[in-house]
């Protein structure tokens, strides 16, 4: 993003100033100051050896990209993984268990202390400031926890880390007795962890533990402040995994955890024997610590998953990976359906088994297309070798996704407390981060959509925030100027014309998708958008997105196929005659009719399903209280306690950590106490310390006044000989654009600190001139 969003920022003030330096853009201005940050300026704004100490980025003077990345690496050194900025949370991953930093011990410091926001920076802090909000001084209010960053940087970790603090200190041990057979509420909202991780998370290049889907989940308290209960909402769930997986990535945890951890009883119900070798069970040699099956299914048997449902569940994915080894041939004659594969035959056998569907249907099912005509005959087509191979993913997709929908249901039901019992909650969003691959697709437009709508809503909240500490310094806050995300927003949900209206337009249209028509159509009717744009000379139709992280090319070929997602209906006719309990549950309530059409131009696609439940997620932020954490993976390789710069700052600009920065720098981003300006300051009005008669200790004491009219004086002179002059123009206009003195500190731009450092050399030049006239005229 950055160059061009801080010029953007930066131009906020830097447009007013006139003259001298004021007319370098708000990127050259940080440009030069940090390149002049490694004289003297430095050494008065920051000292480099006390970096680690900074508790707070925003404080860091001044707040620089460059600044903010040594005093987080200075830290990092000093195994200090948390770290404020403003009122967001930056938490560094060790990518080592660190001994006691989550202790009991810990949780009862931070929930205990009589201001925690004093306390060292800590996950805790932010969970406590939201649970002792929770009770608000006038009326109780709901809080959201948003934690996020790129893969492997340890949302779910902190995720994790939050809900067992509240289950430690909101625990509600009334709840014991009335519910002697079923685990403590608290254990149930922990145990909901182990399940949805064991069925979303899998292991990818980036985390041998990622989570595949988006995260809401609300925990629910009572008047008096105890948990109660919870309720997890869930977004896209990447279930195009379970029928192919990216090399050297693994499938979802659950299958791995049921071949390493199945007794020889179960095997032999799944029909899993020793050797068998899956083709959608990739890596299934290398162990990991996720592959724990005991553990899920205990947490399964905690939330009341049942020992039949249990089976039931287990059979489906069986019959799942079974059906992963099924392959087509063509048929000798072409107007027959295709064949299995020789050694097919036993899969399709054991799969309609596992499934409990007659095994010819099923396998009818995935190589012959029935098309209606009117309303008793039916036509039936063969399929191609390519389209038995996608009726086959397609099988495998709905079920799972299915099931863990009916999951994450029974989940709720066993741990959402009752509406009467409950007043408020504090909600935790562990979402995908902002991402940029090599090939992005719709996946990545939903994601980082996502992002943009967060970061909005991020931006207003830090900037209410800052207002706040302007507000306490009394200084005003309109003279803040900044770049909001708007327009990018604009591009992406715009009605009738934004990306999704026009991709689900063209869905609806239900002509064979052509990628170069949609792309020809989005140029018509965006390209006055400033945040989209084309490489006229790409190879395969995309276009690309001026994200507030960064661009990302999108490819066109292939999204209008996955925003339709269209399941064929005889796939859900073969379901529902399962006789699979859990799985004729699944889909007895599916219209197999259901194409993602509703109503006559109502289109349910992947785009607007998404865009309808982040549209409720947005809602339910806006009326919490938000706190924000940004977790930052510092090496891409998981090694502990390894910093790697490029990597940091990369993150620190995708998770937005630079454009709270930049608007930081917008205003005022250094701050010099009264005192410490008139030290370095006071020779360019001749007003110095002694002056008044006053020692250092003496200044300190000085009437505020005083050392406030000193204060004005210098800044005067320094206006004034840069044609700055205030008498010249009204105070709104230019000094405020400039400089503000608040009751106990003076806030510059990083122009005025220039200015002021200029002033303070030619002074001191034209004294040693001086002194050196002197000397000579007495020699
Ligand atoms: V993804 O977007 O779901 O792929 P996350 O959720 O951001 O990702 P996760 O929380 O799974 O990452 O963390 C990745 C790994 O980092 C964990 O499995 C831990 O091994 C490690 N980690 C993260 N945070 C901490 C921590 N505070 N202390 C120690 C940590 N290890
Ligand atoms: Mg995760």
């Amino acid at each position: 993003m950055n160059s061009e969003n801080s010029q953007r920022i930066g131009n906020g003030h830097g447009g007013k100033v006139k003259g001298g330096v004021g007319k370098k853009s708000g990127h050259a201005h940080r440009k030069s100051l940090n390149d002049s940050l490694e004289g003297e300026v430095k050494a008065f704004l920051i000292d480099e050896g006390q970096l680690h100490t900074y508790d707070d980025l925003t404080k860091v003077n001044p707040v620089t990209p460059t600044t903010v990345l040594k005093c987080l690496q200075a830290r990092y050194s000093a195994k200090v993984f948390y770290t404020h900025a403003g009122c967001t949370l930056v938490a560094l991953n060790p990518f080592q268990p660190v001994p006691d930093l989550y202790s009991l011990d810990v949780m009862k410091e931070y929930h205990c202390a009589p201001q925690p926001q004093e306390s060292k920076p800590h996950i805790f802090i932010v969970a406590e400031e939201a649970y002792r909000n929770v009770q608000g001084q006038v009326e109780p209010v709901n809080q959201s926890l948003v934690v996020s960053g790129e893969s492997g940087a340890g949302k779910t970790w902190t995720s994790r880390c939050l809900m067992k603090y509240y289950a430690t200190v909101a625990a509600s041990s009334s709840l014991l007795k009335r519910q002697e057979t079923v685990e403590r509420i608290e254990k149930r909202v922990l145990d909901s962890n182990p399940v949805m991780e064991a069925f979303g998370n899998s292991c990818t290049l980036r985390n041998s533990n990622s989570s595949r889907f988006g995260k809401y989940i609300q925990l629910q308290l009572n008047r008096s402040q105890l948990l109660v209960g919870a309720s997890v909402q869930t977004y896209l769930l990447e279930k195009t995994r379970v029928a192919g997986q990216p090399a050297n990535e693994r499938n979802f945890h659950i299958f791995y955890q049921m071949m390493a951890g199945g007794s020889d009883e179960q095997r032999r119900d799944w029909k899993m024997p020793h050797d068998q070798r899956f083709v959608w069970l990739p890596n299934a040699d290398k162990s990991l610590e996720e592959d724990c099956f005991d553990e899920t299914v205990e947490a399964m048997v905690h939330l009341g998953i049942n020992a039949e449902k249990q089976g039931h569940i287990f059979r489906i994915l069986a019959g799942l990976l079974q059906l992963g080894n099924v392959t087509f041939c063509s048929a000798m004659d072409e107007s027959q359906p295709c064949d299995l594969e020789k050694q097919s035959k036993v899969f399709v056998q054991r799969c309609a088994a596992l499934l409990c569907v007659p095994v010819d249907e099923l396998q009818t099912c995935l190589s012959v297309r029935t098309l209606r005509a009117g309303k008793q005959s039916a036509l039936f087509k063969p399929c191609s070798l390519a389209d038995c191979s996608v009726r086959r993913d397609c099988l495998a997709k709905v079920i799972y996704a299915q099931l863990f929908e009916w999951l994450v249901t029974f989940i709720n039901d066993s741990i959402c407390a009752d509406n009467s019992t409950w007043c408020n909650f504090i909600g935790l969003l562990d979402v995908y981060g902002f991402e940029c691959f090599q090939l992005n697709n719709l996946e990545q437009l939903c994601i980082n959509y996502a992002n943009e709508k967060l970061q909005q809503h991020f931006v207003a909240h830090y900037l209410r925030a800052q207002q706040e500490e302007y507000v306490s310094e009394g200084l005003e806050w309109s003279f803040v100027k900044y770049q909001d995300n708007q327009g990018c927003l604009d591009l992406l949900e715009g009605n009738p014309t934004g990306v999704f209206s026009l991709l689900n337009e063209e869905c609806l249209l239900n002509r064979a998708s052509d990628a170069k028509q949609f792309r020809v159509r989005l140029e018509k009717e965006l390209s006055d958008n400033s945040s989209m744009s084309w490489d006229k000379f790409g190879k395969l139709p995309h276009f690309t997105v001026a994200h507030y992280a960064g661009k990302v090319s999108y490819q066109i070929e292939g999204m209008m196929e996955k925003n339709k997602d269209p399941v064929p209906p005889e796939l859900i006719h073969l379901l529902q005659k399962s006789e699979n309990p859990l799985l004729h549950q699944l889909f007895a309530d599916r219209d197999p009719a259901d194409q993602g059409t509703r109503g006559l131009r109502q289109v349910v696609t992947v785009v607007s399903k998404f865009k309808n439940s982040l549209e409720s997620l947005m809602k339910i932020l806006h009326s919490t209280t938000p706190h924000y954490t940004r977790c930052i993976k510092p090496n891409t390789d998981c090694r502990p306690l390894t910093f790697v710069k490029e990597e940091v700052i990369m993150q620190l600009e995708a998770c937005g950590i630079v454009e709270t920065i930049n608007i930081s720098a917008a205003g005022f981003p250094i701050r010099i106490p009264y005192t410490s300006f008139i030290q370095r300051y006071g020779l360019i009005s001749n007003w110095t310390l002694f002056s008044q008669g006053a020692g250092e200790n003496g200044l300190e004491e000085n009437n505020k006044d005083d050392l406030g009219s000193a204060v004005a004086n210098i800044l005067r002179v320094v206006l004034k000989s840069n044609s700055l002059d205030p008498s010249h123009h009204s105070d709104s206009e230019t000094r405020s654009s400039l400089v503000h003195c608040g009751r106990t500190k003076v806030f510059l731009t990083n122009s005025t600190l220039e200015l002021m450092e200029e002033g303070r050399n030619r002074v001191r030049s034209q004294r040693a001139f001086s002194i050196q006239c002197c000397w000579h005229r007495h020699k």
